[in-house]
């Protein structure tokens, strides 16, 4: 990612429990701060809208992918391709789970 360009993080969120959770919150030491953001489009023009919270179904599974939701890295520290970040996700029943992301550059690199 070159400069400080916001980055997008994309992951599948999978729930092998019995229970619906919710995803409320992301954070990164990568990142000044972490969002999440749907993107949508309007009659031809993309926009991106921060979102709450995202649900995940018992025993099902979330993906955030480009043209969708997705994470978003506002003023990264030095993210490099090739390199991996920690990402710390929170969730409404205060349990949190920090997964590793790989770091790519525009062309998936
Ligand atoms: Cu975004």
């Amino acid at each position: 990612m070159p400069g400080a360009l916001p980055a997008g993080g994309y992951f599948t969120l999978a729930n092998p429990s019995s229970k619906p959770v919710t995803l409320i919150a992301a954070q990164s030491p990568a990142c000044g701060s972490l969002m999440l953001h749907m993107t949508h489009n309007m009659s031809g023009m993309v926009h991106m809208m921060p979102v709450e919270k995202v649900d995940v179904p018992a025993g099902g599974s979330f993906e955030f992918k480009p043209g969708g939701y997705h994470l978003m890295c506002m003023e990264p520290k030095a993210l490099k391709p090739g390199t991996n970040i920690p990402v710390t996700l929170k969730f409404a029943d205060g349990s949190t789970v920090t997964v590793s992301f790989a770091v790519k550059n525009a062309t998936g690199k």
